[in-house]
């Protein structure tokens, strides 16, 4: 009788084994495509004028790879607040300057995001122009905020 009871013990922790080696690569897909939905939720809620989201898209810390910020230019109202959420694995900034001598003016700056975070709100400056910002880590991701 002992001898079964442990038998199904073993069986029981041998599946908990098993159910625990599956679950959290599923829960882990899970986040990502909750993140992902959410981004592309907040992305198209800038259109309408409610928060204004840039996406630094996954594969944007690539030279090469054609993904830079998304969208590339957003309009604000003066001093509104941009997030930026980086769906890439590496880090990110979007520091406003110069992107061509990767040098920063002060007016705004994310600081480093890391992969799969947002940024906090950044306030824009009140003074309508264009702004350009770059990445401090991968000058060749540029974007601008419009302020009207
Ligand atoms: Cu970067």
């Amino acid at each position: 009788m002992n001898c079964i009871v442990m038998g199904a013990t073993m069986i029981f922790v041998l599946l908990a084994i098993s159910f625990v080696g599956i679950i959290p690569s599923e829960s882990l897909a899970q986040t990502t495509n909750t993140t992902t939905a959410a981004g592309s939720a907040n992305a198209t809620s800038a259109g309408g004028g409610g928060e204004t989201t840039v996406v630094m898209p996954l594969g944007s810390s690539s030279a090469t790879g054609g993904q830079g910020y998304e969208p590339p230019t957003v309009t604000v109202s003066a001093g509104g607040t941009v997030i930026w959420d980086n769906q890439d694995n590496a880090l990110h900034t979007a520091t406003s300057g110069n992107p061509d001598t990767a040098t920063p003016d002060g007016k705004f700056d994310t600081g480093l995001v890391g992969a799969n975070q947002q940024s906090k709100p950044v306030t824009m400056p009140t003074e309508p122009a264009d702004y350009v910002y770059f990445c401090t880590l991968h000058p060749f991701l540029v974007g601008t905020v419009t302020v009207q």
